[in-house]
């Protein structure tokens, strides 16, 4: 998998990558990142990449000239199987895109900034928008950050048996039951005994109940999807 991310604040990308899972998945060949600085298309002495909206307003947009030539400086190299553009009037991204963006190949990433991206550039150049949650952010870098770890994790081989996803909160619709280790009794606070039974059904069948029991507590909205 090939990951590419267009953006104006190259810098605020290179901490998430440079670490953890995402730097031993590059490190194994499995995955790539590469950062574009967004700039270097742009326009004049300044290399601006945004201008005033059309029918007056706050804010600044990007323009499409200096997006579509660096989509398409990239798309010159090889085909993309996916365009995205992270905004928060996206669909609401979820476990479910994860996995569905782990099994392509290459993937491009758009990172807005100021008031978003010029309409056009969403309408002919973007084949997904994604939200990570209703609030909002300075910028899709972050957003594009999560979405590469959600992605990149997801990989086979990328994690091993200790960090494997299959266990995952959310890879089954359920959130993962309550973890405990050394010391069996913490200021008196005590793990549950039958964690340490050696009573390996009974083990899982806890922890099945204990993964529901969570989900109608805190997510019922994901066990009535
Ligand atoms: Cl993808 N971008 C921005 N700027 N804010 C967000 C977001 C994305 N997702 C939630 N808030």
């Amino acid at each position: 998998m090939r990951i590419d991310i267009i953006t104006v604040l190259p810098e605020l990308l290179e901490g998430p990558f440079a670490h953890s899972i995402l730097k031993r998945a590059e490190e194994k060949g499995i995955a790539e990142v590469h950062v574009h600085q967004l700039r270097k298309y742009g326009v004049g002495k300044h290399q601006q990449v945004d201008d005033y909206q059309y029918g007056g307003g706050a804010g600044m947009v990007m323009q499409c000239g200096p997006l579509v030539d660096c989509i398409e400086d990239l798309q010159k190299e090889r085909s993309y199987d996916a365009i995205l553009y992270m905004t928060p009037d996206g669909k609401r991204y979820n476990q479910s895109d994860a996995n569905q963006l782990s099994m392509l190949g290459n993937i491009m990433i758009i990172c807005g900034h100021y008031k978003g991206i010029d309409q056009r550039v969403r309408d002919h150049w973007i084949t997904h928008e994604y939200s990570i949650g209703d609030y909002v952010l300075s910028g899709g870098e972050l957003a594009a950050a999560v979405i590469s770890d959600s992605i990149i994790r997801l990989i086979p081989g990328v994690l091993n048996d200790e960090t494997s996803a299959l266990t995952d909160s959310f890879q089954d619709d359920l959130l993962a039951p309550p973890v405990y280790t050394r010391p069996e009794d913490f200021r008196g606070h005590k793990v549950p005994e039958v964690l340490t039974s050696g009573n390996f059904k009974e083990i899982e069948l806890w922890r099945e109940k204990q993964a529901l029991k969570r989900t109608q507590e805190r997510r019922p909205d994901l066990l009535s999807d």
